[in-house]
């Protein structure tokens, strides 16, 4: 195999953000960006000759393109092995499974998960260690720092490989597999749930269900296990053809952007169960006959059911939520005597503590929640849990819903997401309430009174490693939270996101309207933040 040596510049713009780089196709396709990219990401590993490198994507536009370069400067810098996903796509959790199965070295995932995809859109790529999930921070600092200064990069001189054909092909002395994306993934799921109990309810007619797959990975993982393996009818899986612009839709799951499963499921005959999943199909969107669950609800329902289902049978370690997920899973976990952890938001946090048996459940109020099976959250698994649970407590998701929150209490909860702002005003904002921070405790507005005001920071209780600034929290005496951070995974400007929450025991007040509910915080976070203030605007781009 002819290696050649290249002499490329190096870019400053390449920081991996909450999950890896993602920019805009077309900055991508700049001569170099990617080799540079990935180079870096070879540069910054040791001992990794001879071993095997998993590699995949969610499909989108420059998928294929990028995974033949990838190749190329893989076999250069000397893996032996590269498993990867016909027609080169993994989603997120499976790649995260494939990793560990075949004990590969680590992988790459080709992604930028829910945001748009197509030429004028956006592409992504991160790295995954040995035990499957996200490389840690040091990780991608030491990562950046390479990108800065990186003179050369190696490629081999081989040509495009058929990525199409299940099979092995050896080139010299690289071996590459091609294997199906969904058969290993498949496997895992029925060794976790109750696929029988699962088919029978669907046969039966307890279970009628609709899964959008919004033209994303997770068409052909939703149609082999829900239609094949579980015999739910053709039909159930919508958009379930993965497209590389994803239909010019925004691929991610939540009552916004997943419109025509959410008016189905608020139409009168509806089915009972309904679920979406993102690019990459890490994250999900679970609903039943006219009822959405939030995020932070489910992780903290999936905790409070989890001896229901097969693999959790004997019982979970503990727990973990990122810091803005809200606190109704913390109320499960001291109830049930479980150790409950708060980390930053983006999964690579929750890697050491799954490592260690720490925790078992982890989610995010991203609609991403997972536990130990993988090392990245998982849609399509969070939707399996959901229906064991319907299946083994013959309840609708409605019903399961109430009696948690009768069991627990609300933690009524919304997110505002201002996109595209102008990144001088966003800094501007973030730097208002910063100076706002020192004068806050002990203030009170309205009904609430400021007990805690503040930037999260984190400390691995595994290697003690510290993230500092990782959000604003304002946090009050009867435990309702505003909490402010940019996004790290946008591309365009920046992204600001306000979470609110409220704690209500009341069983009487369980059935009201969050925007409405949390009405007052809403105005108060604005007080603090003046986004509309400083960008002009009336409301945010997205409310969750
Ligand atoms: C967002 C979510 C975060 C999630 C991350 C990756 O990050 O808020 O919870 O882990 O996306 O998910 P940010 O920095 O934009 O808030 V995915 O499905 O995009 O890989
Ligand atoms: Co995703």
């Amino acid at each position: 195999m002819q290696i050649n040596t290249l002499s490329t510049t190096a870019y400053t713009d390449q920081k991996p953000g909450t999950s890896g780089l993602r920019k805009k196709v077309t900055v991508f396709q700049q001569n170099n960006y990617l080799e540079n990219f990935v180079q870096s990401i070879f540069n910054s590993l040791d001992g990794f000759q001879g071993q095997s490198l998993v590699l995949g994507g969610d499909g989108r536009y420059f998928n294929r393109e990028a995974i033949q370069i990838i190749i190329k400067i893989a076999a250069a810098n000397g893996f032996s092995e590269l498993i990867i996903g016909q027609g080169g796509l993994l989603s997120t959790p499976a790649a995260s499974h494939i990793i560990r199965k075949y004990k590969a070295f680590g992988g790459i995932i080709l992604s930028a998960s829910h945001n748009p995809g197509g030429p004028d859109d956006d592409f992504g790529i991160k790295y995954n260690v040995n035990n499957g999930g996200p490389a840690p921070e040091k990780f991608t600092d030491a990562l950046f720092e390479n990108t800065n200064s990186i003179t050369e990069y190696k490629i081999a001189e081989i040509s495009d490989l058929d990525l199409d054909n299940i099979g092995q092909q050896q080139i010299d002395d690289l071996i590459v597999t091609i294997i199906d994306p969904v058969a290993d993934y498949a496997e895992l799921m029925a060794s976790i749930f109750d696929f029988e109990l699962l088919k029978n309810s669907i046969s039966a007619g307890f279970i009628t269900l609709c899964f959008d797959a919004m033209h994303a990975i997770t068409g052909p993982y939703a149609t082999r296990i829900l239609e094949d393996i579980l015999g739910a009818p053709k039909g159930t899986v919508i958009n379930g053809i993965p497209l590389e612009d994803f239909g010019g839709g925004h691929p991610d799951p939540n009552m916004a952007h997943a419109k025509e499963l959410t008016d189905l499921m608020f139409a009168e005959d509806c089915p009972t169960f309904g679920a979406a999943s993102d690019g990459d199909g890490d994250r999900n969107m679970i609903m039943g006959a006219n009822v959405f669950v939030t995020p932070s609800d489910s992780l903290a329902i999936m905790a409070a059911n989890a001896h229901l289902i097969p693999a959790y049978a004997k019982g979970i370690s503990g727990v973990a939520r990122s810091m803005p997920t809200s606190q109704a899973v913390d109320r499960v976990a001291t109830k049930m005597g479980l150790p409950c952890f708060e980390t930053p938001t983006g999964w690579k946090y929750f890697g050491n503590l799954l490592d260690t048996g720490e925790i078992t459940l982890c989610g995010e109020e991203s609609f991403g929640s997972g536990s130990d099976h993988v090392r990245e959250k998982d849609g399509l698994w969070a939707v399996l849990f959901w229906l064991n649970l319907i299946a083994k407590r013959r309840q609708p998701v409605e019903q399961i819903v109430q009696e948690h929150w009768q069991t627990f209490g609300r933690d009524i909860y919304c997110r505002h997401d201002y996109e595209a702002v102008d990144l001088e005003i966003a800094n501007g904002i973030v730097e208002h309430l910063r100076n706002q921070l020192p004068g806050l405790a002990g203030q009170s507005f309205g009904d609430y009174t400021v007990k805690y005001a503040d930037e999260f920071s984190y400390t691995d209780p595994i290697d003690n490693s510290v993230s500092n600034n990782q959000g604003i929290r304002i946090g009050f005496e009867d435990g309702s939270r505003i909490i402010y951070r940019l996004s790290g995974t946008g591309t365009v400007g920046a992204t600001l996101r306000i979470y609110l929450e409220k704690f209500e025991a009341d069983t009487n007040k369980h059935d009201q309207d969050a925007q409405h509910a949390l009405s007052f915080l809403i105005n108060l976070a604005e007080q603090f933040c003046e986004v509309k203030k400083r960008t002009g605007r009336t409301e945010p781009t997205v409310i969750t």
